[in-house]
């Protein structure tokens, strides 16, 4: 067995150049827009400003790896082709020590990190610079859905799987999920935000760990019972529409059931609404104020 995997190991690193085939592929493609084909593999630029700087960082620090990987690959297989025992070449078995190696190999690899933190901790500080904001939403996970406080307009609502991809997802429900549109993806009340507004959020949980998720914002916060975490994102002007998220902390059973929907309107869309939701909560709460 090990052998076997000795000698694969061996063929796999003389074709170590098949490796590069790929990489080529990619480097003689047309950066295309759509997510079609090769582009389906990538992380996507999302919507936000700071997604995107996630993507350039996540492109950056890919392209480091590929050079690191054709210069180390490309040394070994050069190595492999040019001493092999058929050639003649004969093992050193002398050299127990080289001091200068020894540095070289341990500064390379500090100067790489460091040039690779640089840009990360950048964009790591902006990710968590909370400050002028022009919004704030306060996000409560719960088994299993999601509470949204507009905290200064006192909308308040509750956010879980739709109607239809519930009653599907029973089992025998004898529902066909195929039919249902958006199946495990919809909410019943999507969190409505306006676009180009630095909306944050303040995250925690009611009785265990959840994560708010929204790939195309660049968030993933987890909401944690006891404590508030501070996220932020700001989409951008000309992409509103409905975008996607999930839970991203296994959270107990239903878990895979409580879906994000966050609907990106204009600014003036927006304040209609909250307009429009303020003026609903307040009628609503008159008589339960009354009875109670
Ligand atoms: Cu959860």
């Amino acid at each position: 067995m090990i052998r076997a995997l000795d000698s694969f190991a061996t063929r796999l690193a003389t074709k170590a150049w098949l490796l590069a085939l790929p990489v080529l592929a990619l480097l003689g493609m047309p950066p295309a827009r759509a997510e079609s084909g090769w582009q389906q593999l990538n992380m996507t630029r999302g919507v936000t400003e700071i997604s995107r700087k996630i993507y350039d960082l996540h492109m950056t620090i890919f392209w480091v790896c590929v050079a690191i990987a054709v210069v180390v690959f490309g040394a070994m297989v050069w190595s492999i082709i040019n001493y092999r025992k058929s050639k003649g070449a004969v093992a050193d078995v002398t050299l127990v020590h080289n001091t200068k190696v020894e540095i070289i190999w341990t500064a390379v690899p500090v100067v790489i990190l460091v040039a690779m933190a640089v840009p990360a901790a950048r964009t790591l500080v902006e990710i968590e610079d909370t400050s002028r904001t022009e919004l704030t939403i306060k996000v409560t996970g719960f088994q299993w859905g999601w509470q949204y406080d507009y905290l200064d307009d006192g909308v308040a609502f509750f956010s879980r799987l739709d109607r239809k991809s519930d009653a599907a997802r029973e089992l025998l429900s004898g529902i066909d999920p195929t039919t249902v549109e958006h199946y495990l993806l919809n909410v019943d009340n999507p969190l409505v935000v306006p676009v180009g507004t630095k909306v944050r959020l303040l995250i925690t949980g009611a009785d265990v760990i959840h994560s708010w998720w929204v790939p195309a914002f660049g968030v993933k916060k987890d909401a944690i019972p006891g404590f508030v975490n501070e996220a932020w994102f700001r989409v951008d002007t000309d992409k509103p529409g409905l975008y996607r998220g999930q839970c991203a902390e296994l959270c107990g059973r239903d878990h895979g059931f409580m879906p994000i929907v966050v609907d990106v309107r204009s600014k003036a869309d927006f304040e209609a609404w909250l307009k429009e939701q303020a003026a609903q909560q307040k009628q609503a709460a008159v008589p339960a104020a009354a009875t109670g």
